[in-house]
């Protein structure tokens, strides 16, 4: 016999959707106890059935209302739940909690373009692989000259369509040459990247870094040349007692050419840049090559050497971010060892401005 009390008290302490079905079906399915009920009206007199129907109608009524307002209650049940698990507490810091850093030479070399671009300089790049009349013979350094020796270069075994040597760029003075030839002046770049040459020691890698500068314009002479490297060391060591001293030097690509050496004290057993080199407890260190570029070289770029001129430097970039940063050791920029890279690494959300401090 159903007995509506029970069924609804069963449909009220369903507790979850899926105990709430199996009820439905028990009571309304096809062969459910109401459906069941409502089956025995077919076999009923009028006058019993209308006595009967209306009852029998209205426990179905109220099974399935039973049902309905529990499921209701199930779902923002479920619903609440689903909230209070996936609540974000705002205030916590980002998750996971970043592990990455910065490596020293990607810091330095964001540094160098944000100073420079303040001087009115723009980044360029150029490919690795190089030919040799870009990587040399534009640069005024011919065939038999023994700065190709010099350089040690990475030669590739065959040459390109043209029958030119293939090699790794030695410096990044092809994208300089490149700038020259696709470009027309006046020019301001650097040109940061990375530079092969054969040779491995203590305080050689077989790759590393350089940044170069070309300025090309009319009547560029020397001074602009100091000024512009003066400028720049302040900048980038933040500090303005920067001295610089020019020392005749050779390099065939610049004429004349300088050897650019910078103040340092010893402090604690490491270099630190800034004073003048010849006061007390002082000395020079050489840190950077610089020239008027060679008017070979600037018409070997098809630019008339009589109406431009400029100025060149280069500077290697994991020397700068040793000097800068206080590490000894070369070798370790390049071993992958995160517990160097967590050490000396940067923030990459701490992005170098002038307005905020280059090394903030
Ligand atoms: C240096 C030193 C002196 C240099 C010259 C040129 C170019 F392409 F304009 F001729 N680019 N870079 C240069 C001059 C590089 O590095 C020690």
């Amino acid at each position: 016999m159903f007995e509506i009390e029970k069924a609804t008290a069963a449909i009220d302490q369903a507790d979850n959707l899926e105990a709430l079905d199996a009820l439905r079906v028990q009571f309304l399915g096809k062969n459910g106890e109401i459906t069941l009920l409502l089956k025995t009206l077919g076999g009923m007199s009028p006058e019993e059935r209308k006595e009967k129907g209306p009852a029998i109608q209205a426990l179905r009524e109220a099974v399935t209302d039973a049902i309905a307002a529990r499921k209701a209650a199930l779902e923002s049940a479920a619903l609440e739940a689903k909230l209070a698990a996936e609540r974000l507490d705002m205030s916590l810091p980002a998750a996971p909690v970043p592990q990455g850093s910065v490596h020293p030479v990607s810091q330095v070399m964001d540094e160098l373009a944000e100073i420079f671009a303040d001087m009115g300089f723009a980044v360029a790049t150029g490919p690795e692989i190089e030919d040799d009349w870009h990587n040399f013979t534009a640069l005024n350094i011919p065939e038999t000259h023994p700065a190709r020796a010099m350089h040690d270069t990475f030669y590739f075994p065959d040459t390109d369509a043209e029958g030119r040597a293939m090699l790794l760029r030695t410096h990044t003075s092809p994208v300089q040459i490149r700038t020259m030839m696709s470009e027309k002046p006046p020019i301001r770049i650097i040109a940061p990247g990375r530079v092969y040459r054969s040779d491995s020691d203590a305080t050689h890698t077989p790759m590393f870094h350089q940044v170069e500068g070309l300025v090309i314009d009319r009547g560029i002479h020397m001074g602009h040349l100091k000024w512009t490297l003066e400028t720049f060391l302040k900048a980038f060591f933040e500090r303005d007692d920067i001295v610089l001293r020019l020392r005749p030097s050779y390099f065939p690509f610049t004429e004349p050419s300088a050897e650019v050496d910078v103040g340092y004290a010893q402090e604690k057993g490491r270099r630190v840049v800034g004073g003048d080199g010849d006061a007390e407890g002082h000395a020079w260190m050489e840190l950077l090559g610089s020239g008027m570029v060679n008017r070979r070289v600037i018409a070997n770029c098809g630019l008339d050497p009589d109406e431009w001129q400029g100025f060149a430097f280069g500077v290697g970039v994991d020397r700068l971010a040793m000097l800068k940063y206080g590490m000894d050791d070369l070798r370790a920029f390049f071993d992958g060892d995160l517990r160097w890279l967590s050490h000396y690494g940067f923030s990459a959300l701490s992005v170098p401005t002038l307005s905020g401090g280059i090394s903030a």
